[in-house]
């Protein structure tokens, strides 16, 4: 007996990199996508520090968006890292989704667009922001990288506002390959929860200090316990590069952590949909974001 594949409805699944330079709104895009917060997003560039996976689902289609850190010219270790994330997700993907600010044509979108290029990784592009532009700023930028980049699948998109949504999402499924889903329906991401849990408490650091500390920090889950008739159990410790760091992290009396802690530990009981008992620490590990050792001990590489 045969069977004739061509009379099945297609469904389609792929990995889609989420890429562009800091800051022009990747996470936002994902989680609004996802309707779900999976990725740290701050007005700080940067956010992001590691390929973040998110799964999404439909009838006929299975999207993987990977999640980066914004592409930029390393200057330390630490983001000699997050480039190879970024690169690493691109040689993944089926579908480069590159991401441009609306507004002025920059030169470093035009850097990253060719080495993007390079790699022969299907393209879509997806101008961000349009609510912040005026139409007759917006058009010209459509035109010259239609015209003159060649780009045929171009998408205006508000992630903020989930104008164009949509639309981006229809153009990313008719661009995937034929295919089986990788994960199961109901799943958003497959990261453990310890991940997302210290990506929340990084996120509320970027959040809440100023410019020095969100980038000298990072975090490590020390313990993660269920309990039958308690909370569950999260002990983690926020690492810093300098003692003065470590004081101002924790703030007259306790007071900095524990606003951290508490921002947290709402945003935790939110995505993990259960209560939690979250307990912070902060440890000073000298030059942690140089050190390629630390780094790999912290999971960058
Ligand atoms: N006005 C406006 N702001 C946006 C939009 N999308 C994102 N933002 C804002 O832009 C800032 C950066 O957003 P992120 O999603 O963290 O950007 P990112 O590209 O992931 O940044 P990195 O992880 O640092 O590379 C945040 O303050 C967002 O609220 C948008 O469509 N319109
Ligand atoms: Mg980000």
């Amino acid at each position: 007996m045969s069977s004739d594949s061509s009379d099945q409805p297609k469904f389609k699944s792929g990995y889609v990199a989420i890429v562009g330079r800091p800051n022009v709104g990747k996470s936002t895009l994902l989680n609004n996508l996802l309707n779900f917060k999976i990725s740290a997003v701050t007005r700080k560039p940067q956010t992001t520090r590691h390929q973040i996976r998110g799964i999404l689902t439909g009838d006929d289609h299975q999207i993987v968006f990977l999640d980066t850190p914004g592409m930029l010219e390393p200057s330390y270790k630490l983001q000699e890292a997050m480039l190879q994330a970024v690169h690493r997700s691109l040689k993944d993907a089926d579908l480069a989704l590159f991401i441009i600010e609306a507004g002025a044509v920059s030169k470093q979108d035009l850097d990253h667009l060719k080495t993007i290029r390079e790699l022969n990784t299907k393209l879509i592009l997806a101008v961000n922001k349009v609510d912040i532009v005026a139409k007759g700023k917006l058009l010209p930028l459509l035109d010259f990288y239609h015209k003159q980049q060649r780009i045929d699948t171009l998408v205006p998109i508000s992630a903020l506002r989930k104008d164009g949504l949509e639309e981006l999402k229809q153009e990313l499924i008719s661009a995937l390959p034929a295919g089986f889903p990788f994960y199961s329906k109901d799943q958003i991401t497959d990261h453990p929860e310890r991940f997302l849990v210290a990506e929340i408490i990084r996120e509320k650091i970027f959040l809440k200090f100023g410019d020095e500390i969100p980038y000298s920090t990072t975090v490590e889950i020390d313990e993660f316990k269920e309990r039958e008739k308690h909370k569950d159990f999260i002990r983690a410790t926020i690492f810093v590069e300098r003692k003065s760091q470590k004081g101002i992290l924790i703030g007259k009396n306790g007071a900095a952590l524990k606003a951290i802690g508490q921002l947290a530990r709402q945003d935790i009981e939110k995505a993990l949909d259960r209560p939690v008992y979250l307990e912070l620490w902060v440890k000073v590990k000298e030059k942690w974001r140089q050190n390629e050792i630390i780094l790999k001990e912290f999971g960058y590489y």
